[in-house]
C-alpha cells in the first residue's frame, strides 16, 4: 500500500482507533492538569510558600495532594495516554484495525470506570497512601479495587494487541513485524508479565484485607510484590516514548532510522530483563537476603544496556537527518536539527534531560550509592527527569502532531508550542537540579518542608529554586493546555499529514529471524524472573503471618 497523501488522510473518515486514542487522550490529559495543579502546591511548598489553605475544599493536606499528585501524573496520564497510543500506532503499522473493535471499547470503559472508582476515595481523603500504596497505610477498598480494574483494562489492550498480531501474522507468515508494532507488542507483554505482581498483591493481600476478609497484612512482602511491577512499570511508561523516537522522530527530523535490528534487540532486552531487578528499591529493607540484592543491583545495570543501545542508536538517527539538512562536525549537525518545529524540539529535548536521568539512576541502583540518596529529595529530582521529562515531554510532543490528526486542524499556536517546549526543558532542568542538590544535602521527599521543624538553614536558597522551576513548569503546562485547547476550538486550518515511520538505514530484513520470534526470549524472562524472584517470593508468602494491622496516618 502506497502511502496516502496529506489530502486523502484528512478526507478520510476517523478510523476506531483514532477515536479511541481520543477518547483515551482526553482522560489523559484531564489527569495530567490536576498532575501539574498539585504539583505546583508541592513546589511552592519547598519554597515557603503554603497555598493548602486556599485549595482546603479540594486539598484537605500537603499528602492528599501528594497521592492526587502521584496517581493522576505516573498512573493514569501515562496509562491512558499508552493504551490509546500504542493500540494506534500498531493499526497504522499493521494496515489494519485492531482485531476486536467491542472489546477495545469495552476495555477503555472497564479502565474508566476503575480510574472512577478509585478517584472517589482519592478525592475524598479516604486513599492518601501515595501512588505506592505501602501497607500498613490502608486505604479504602474502592482505591484498591478501581486500580486493579485499569490494570485488568491494560491486560485486555495486550489481548487486543496480540490478536491483531496474529491476523496480520495469518496473512504475512514471511514477513518481518512492522516495527512500530513490534515494540508496542513488546511493551504491553513486558507489562502483562510485569504486572503480575501488583495484581498478585491487590488480589492476594489488600483487597482482602482492605474488605476486612482477612485480619491483617505484610508490609514486606507487599512492597516485594509493588516492586516486581514497579520497577518495570517505567519501562512501560519508557518504551512508548521510545517508540516515538525509533520509528516517528528519527523522520521528523528528515532522517532514517539508523539500524531497525539494533532497535529490536533493544526492545527484547528490555522484554527479558526489566522485570527481575526490582529489590533495587528494596536495598534498605530488612528480610531480603543482601546476595538477592546485589542480583538485581547487577541486573538493573544490566538493563542499562538497551538503554545505551537505544541512546546511541536513536543519536545517529537524528544526525542522518540533521546532516541531509546540511549539518556538519562532530557536534555541530545537532544546531541543523528542524528546531522549529515542536513536536520534534519536545523530544529532542525530553532526550538530552533523560541522559542526566540515566546517569543518575546509575546512582540510585548503585547498592551502596544508593544509601547517600535514599528517600531524599534526590529521587523525585531523578523521576522527573525520567517520567516526568523523558515521558512526559515526548508525549507532548506527540500530542503536537496528533491532536491535529485527530481533530483535522492544524495545531494552533505553533511558536506558544515552542515555548512551551523549552519552558518545560529550562523548568525542569532548574527543578531537578534544586531536588537533586536538596537530597544530597539530606533533605527528605514526600515531605511538607515547608513545616518541617528540622529545615536546615543551607537549603533554604535550594528550597526556592524548587519554587522557581516548578512554576516556570506550570506556565509551561499552561500555555500546553492552551495550544491543545485553541487547536481543538479555534483552529481553522486543515491539518498537515501526521508524520510517517521512519525508513531505516538498515532494515528490519538485515535483522536475524531469532529477532522476530517471541518463545526464546518470554522463556528466558520467565527463567530469569524465577531466579531472581522465586526464592524470596516463596519464602515470604509461605511464611507471613499476616498480622499487621492497617494505619490511617491522615
Ligand atoms: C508542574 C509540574 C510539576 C511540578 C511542579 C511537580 C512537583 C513535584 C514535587 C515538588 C514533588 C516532591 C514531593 C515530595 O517529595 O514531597 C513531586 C513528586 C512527584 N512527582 Fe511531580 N511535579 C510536576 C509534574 C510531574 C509530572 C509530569 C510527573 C510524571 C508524569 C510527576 C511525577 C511525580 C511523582 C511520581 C512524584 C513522587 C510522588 C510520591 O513521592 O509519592 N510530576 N512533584
Ligand atoms: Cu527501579
Amino acid at each position: 500500500m502506497t502511502p496516502a497523501t496529506a489530502s486523502e488522510l484528512r478526507d478520510r473518515p476517523l478510523g476506531p482507533e483514532a477515536r479511541m486514542m481520543g477518547a483515551y487522550l482526553t482522560v489523559a490529559l484531564v489527569a495530567l492538569f490536576g498532575g501539574v495543579v498539585t504539583g505546583l502546591l508541592q513546589a511552592l511548598d519547598h519554597a515557603g510558600i503554603n497555598l493548602y489553605p486556599w485549595v482546603s475544599p479540594f486539598i484537605k493536606s500537603y499528602y492528599h495532594g501528594l497521592t492526587v499528585h502521584g496517581v493522576l501524573n505516573v498512573l493514569v496520564w501515562t496509562t491512558f495516554f499508552i493504551c490509546g497510543f500504542l493500540p494506534y500506532l500498531t493499526a497504522r503499522a499493521l494496515e489494519r484495525p485492531l482485531a476486536r473493535r467491542r472489546l477495545g471499547w469495552a476495555t477503555f470503559w472497564l479502565m474508566t470506570a476503575g480510574l472512577a472508582l478509585a478517584a472517589i476515595p482519592i478525592m475524598g481523603n479516604a486513599a492518601t497512601v501515595m501512588f505506592t500504596f505501602y501497607p500498613p497505610l490502608k486505604a479504602h477498598w474502592a482505591f484498591y479495587v478501581g486500580l486493579t480494574l485499569v490494570v485488568a483494562g491494560t491486560w485486555l489492550v495486550a489481548l487486543n494487541l496480540v490478536l491483531t498480531y496474529r491476523a496480520w501474522r495469518r496473512d504475512h507468515p514471511a514477513r518481518r513485524t512492522p516495527l512500530p508494532a513490534f515494540m508496542s507488542l513488546v511493551a504491553f507483554v513486558m507489562w502483562t508479565i510485569a504486572s503480575l505482581g501488583l495484581a498478585a498483591e491487590m488480589l492476594f493481600l489488600l483487597i482482602p484485607w482492605s474488605l476486612g476478609l482477612v485480619a491483617g497484612t505484610d508490609a514486606l512482602l507487599a512492597r516485594s510484590l509493588f516492586w516486581f511491577t514497579g520497577h518495570p512499570i517505567v519501562y512501560f511508561w519508557l518504551l512508548p516514548a521510545y517508540v516515538s523516537w525509533y520509528t516517528l522522530a528519527p523522520r521528523q527530523a528528515g532522517g532514517k532510522l539508523f539500524s531497525d535490528p539494533l532497535a529490536r534487540t533493544s526492545f527484547l532486552l528490555f522484554l527479558v530483563l526489566s522485570t527481575p531487578l526490582g529489590f533495587h528499591h528494596q536495598y534498605t529493607d530488612p528480610g531480603i537476603h543482601r546476595g538477592w540484592k546485589l542480583l538485581h543491583a547487577f541486573l538493573t545495570f544490566a538493563v542499562f544496556f538497551p538503554s545505551l543501545l537505544t541512546f546511541f542508536n536513536v543519536t545517529a538517527s537524528l544526525e542522518s537527518g540533521a546532516r541531509a539538512r546540511g549539518g556538519k562536525g562532530w557536534i555541530a549537525w545537532f544546531g541543523k536539527l528542524p528546531w522549529g518545529d515542536p513536536s520534534l524540539a519536545a523530544q529532542v529535548l525530553a532526550m538530552l534531560l533523560f541522559t542526566l536521568g540515566g546517569a543518575g539512576g546509575l546512582i540510585n541502583a548503585s547498592y551502596n550509592l544508593n544509601l547517600v540518596v535514599h528517600n531524599s529529595a534526590w529521587i523525585p529530582g531523578h523521576l522527573h527527569l525520567t517520567v516526568g521529562t523523558a515521558v512526559t515531554l515526548t508525549f507532548m510532543g506527540i500530542t503536537y502532531w496528533l491532536v491535529p490528526t485527530l481533530c483535522g486542524r492544524a495545531l494552533l499556536g505553533r511558536r506558544l508550542a515552542l515555548a512551551q517546549v523549552w519552558l518545560w526543558f529550562v523548568g525542569m532542568a532548574i527543578f531537578s537540579h534544586a531536588m537533586h542538590q536538596l537530597g544530597l544535602m539530606g533533605a527528605p521527599r514526600r515531605t511538607m518542608l515547608g513545616a518541617a521543624p528540622y529545615v536546615q538553614p543551607e537549603w533554604a536558597a535550594t528550597m526556592r529554586w524548587v519554587g522557581v522551576g516548578g512554576s516556570i513548569l506550570f506556565v509551561s503546562s499552561l500555555l500546553y493546555f492552551v495550544v491543545i485547547g485553541g487547536t481543538l476550538l479555534a483552529s481553522r486550518r486543515p491539518a498537515p499529514a501526521p508524520p510517517e515511520f521512519a525508513e531505516a538505514l538498515s532494515g528490519p530484513d538485515h535483522s536475524p529471524l531469532v529477532l522476530d520470534r517471541w518463545r526464546p526470549w518470554l522463556v528466558l524472562a520467565a527463567v530469569l524472573i524465577a531466579i531472581a524472584y522465586g526464592p524470596t517470593l516463596v519464602r515470604l508468602a509461605t511464611t507471613t503471618p499476616l498480622i499487621t494491622p492497617g494505619l490511617r496516618v491522615w
